[in-house]
């Protein structure tokens, strides 16, 4: 005989069906029907964050770290908008993310009930699809839906609006309802055989070819195919800011970031090029500088899965459209062994020495130096958005796949503490540190009681330069130095960290960084450090915005 459900006790079933085990969250009046089925359901364990868009890049740094949907759950009104930032983090650095949110009952829609928003249209432009779920029979196929769009294809988020009269909505459930599908590499889009013969035939007539590597390799598990694209043919590899860990730095054919901040030789090694072979990457504004001036002498060949990054930035000699390690698998299978040595001691010779700002206070460098070795190579690192980030993205070396997690497209300050109580919960087992600046973490600090409560063991990094850094660098070079709204002030940490009742440390200087380092990631729980950096470090080398990847600032002298 048939059961007889709630829609909240289906919604459940459902998320079970689809292989959830975590959703972080917050309760409210719209979505409490959810909330009284949850507890019946222990293999759903529920997170309870301080803050909705904490609930959102927790789920993403979640799908981040495993791969699979990150699901976060918010009440109607303020708890879905809340969520929208995290939502918006998620769709721009293709993070599958399911968002479900309580909608007013039905009968109240469009009425402006209390709490009523129309979460549907204010997500509309950030989500692959967003769906408002009219009646309980459609509840658990909906469920499928969605989860099968934030996986398929290009992953992205996507919300499920379930009104409240629908989650207390009865039903008769007959046993599950989906074989779940997990691969999706079927579902496809296949690429044309004459453009796969034609990047051959390029890639083995180019002089001085470039691979570009971006979020696309990470996504389709495609290190080994791209290492050894990079090893028949030579051929040096760059790592955009998604990209990195893609390929392992230590790798004599890692070149290192491109773009805005990347390293002088990586850009003018592209600016030089007479093929780049980008990889999952969409070419963005950060990557080129002025596009008109980018890689003139270069053809481009484009693997990418979304068809409609194929020319959008960069005009492309050939686009090959589809799942990167398919390609690359199928591309290597027409390449004979080569080399380019010659472009690669003219590359080296392109290398600058390192000009950093640092004038003798506690330099990053040092600092993700010793979190490296304490940490013995075998964590991942989540960083937030600033000096900082380019700093973790530009002097960690990755050596493991996947190992660095940062909000690229959005640039989401705040992102790191919560995205890494996700990564947390996707590796337990393995030390996981979110770097913040004294900015951004205080947008998400709240947070550390969540990682009490719910025993998450964030080791907590703060690059405190008592400035929102990146804006303050700005001002400096473009702004005549004037240091509007940058100054910002921070509580005492190590006190913020007490009464949180987590063990916290203030560094101040070089001989104080491994004691903290040890301490923090010996302590079996979640634990804070505050490094006091100089308070003017500029991150260098920076192409100013607009300006073209030949044109690097590299040193304090041009603000003079
Ligand atoms: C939510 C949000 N607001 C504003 C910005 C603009 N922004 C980019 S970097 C930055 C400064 C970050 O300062 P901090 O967190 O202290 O890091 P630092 O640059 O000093 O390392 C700001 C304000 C942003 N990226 N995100």
């Amino acid at each position: 005989m048939a059961e007889q459900l709630t829609g909240s006790q289906v919604l459940c079933r459902a998320l079970l069906e689809e292989g959830v085990d975590v959703l972080f969250g917050y309760p409210g009046g719209a979505i409490m029907p959810f909330y009284h089925a949850l507890p019946e359901y222990p293999g759903l364990r529920h997170v309870l964050v301080r803050h909705e868009q904490a609930a959102a890049h927790a789920a993403d740094g979640y799908a981040r770290a495993s791969g699979r949907p990150g699901v976060c759950v918010a009440t109607s009104g303020p708890g879905a908008t809340n969520l929208v930032t995290g939502i918006a983090t998620a769709h721009m650095d293709n993070t599958p993310l399911v968002a479900i949110t309580g909608q007013v009952p039905r009968a109240m829609i469009g009425r402006d009930a209390f709490q009523e928003t129309d979460i549907i249209g204010i997500t509309q432009p950030i989500t692959k699809h967003s769906r408002l779920v009219e009646d309980v029979e459609e509840l658990a196929e909906a469920v499928h839906e969605v989860f099968a769009v934030a996986r398929e294809g290009r992953p992205g988020p996507v919300l499920l609006d379930v009104p409240k009269d629908v989650q207390n909505q009865k039903t008769e459930w007959n046993g599950g309802t989906v074989e779940r599908g997990n691969d999706q590499r079927s579902h496809l889009p296949s690429f044309n055989r004459f453009a796969l013969a034609e990047a051959a035939r390029l890639i083995s007539r180019a002089e001085r070819p470039l691979i570009m590597a971006g979020h696309g390799v990470i996504l389709s598990d495609a290190y080994a195919e791209l290492r050894e694209l990079a090893e028949r043919t030579g051929t040096p590899v760059i790592t955009t800011l998604l990209g990195i860990s893609a390929f392992p730095e230590s790798h004599p054919l890692h070149l290192g970031m491109p773009g805005m901040h990347g390293e002088v030789h990586v850009n003018r090694a592209i600016q030089q090029a007479d093929l780049i072979v980008g990889v999952g990457l969409r070419f963005d504004d950060r990557v080129t500088g002025n596009l008109a001036a980018f890689a003139r002498g270069a053809k481009v060949i484009h693997i990418e899965l979304d068809a409609s990054e194929i020319g959008k930035n960069v005009p492309v000699a050939v686009g090959l459209v589809g799942d990167a390690r398919a390609i690359l698998r199928e591309l290597l299978e027409a390449l004979a062994p080569r080399h380019c040595d010659g472009w690669r001691a003219e590359i080296e010779s392109f290398v600058r020495p390192r000009v950093e700002s640092f004038k003798g206070g506690l330099a990053p460098e040092g600092i993700l130096g010793a979190i490296e070795d304490a940490s013995r190579g075998r964590c991942t690192v989540v960083s937030d958005v600033g000096q900082h980030q380019m700093w973790v993205a530009k002097l960690f070396r990755y050596q493991r796949p996947n190992t660095h997690i940062t909000s690229g497209g959005l640039g989401t300050m705040g992102f790191a503490v919560p995205a890494a109580m996700g990564v947390v919960m996707a590796r337990p087992g393995e030390p996981v540190w979110a770097i913040s600046g004294d900015g951004g973490f205080q947008m998400n600090m709240q947070e550390i009681a969540t990682m009490v409560q719910e025993r998450i063991p964030v080791k907590m990094a703060i690059f405190n330069n008592g400035y929102l850094g990146m804006v303050r660098q700005w001002q400096q070079f473009f702004h005549g130095r004037r240091y509007s709204a940058t100054p910002i002030w921070s509580p005492d940490y190590v006190a913020l960290a007490q009464a949180y009742g987590i063990p916290g440390w203030r560094v101040e200087h070089g001989a104080q960084v491994d004691d903290a380092l040890r301490g923090a990631l010996d302590h079996d729980g979640p634990a804070l450090i505050e490094f006091l950096i100089e308070q003017e470090a500029n991150v260098f080398p920076m192409i100013p915005p607009g300006a073209s990847l030949s044109e690097p600032i590299e040193s304090e002298a041009v603000t003079a």
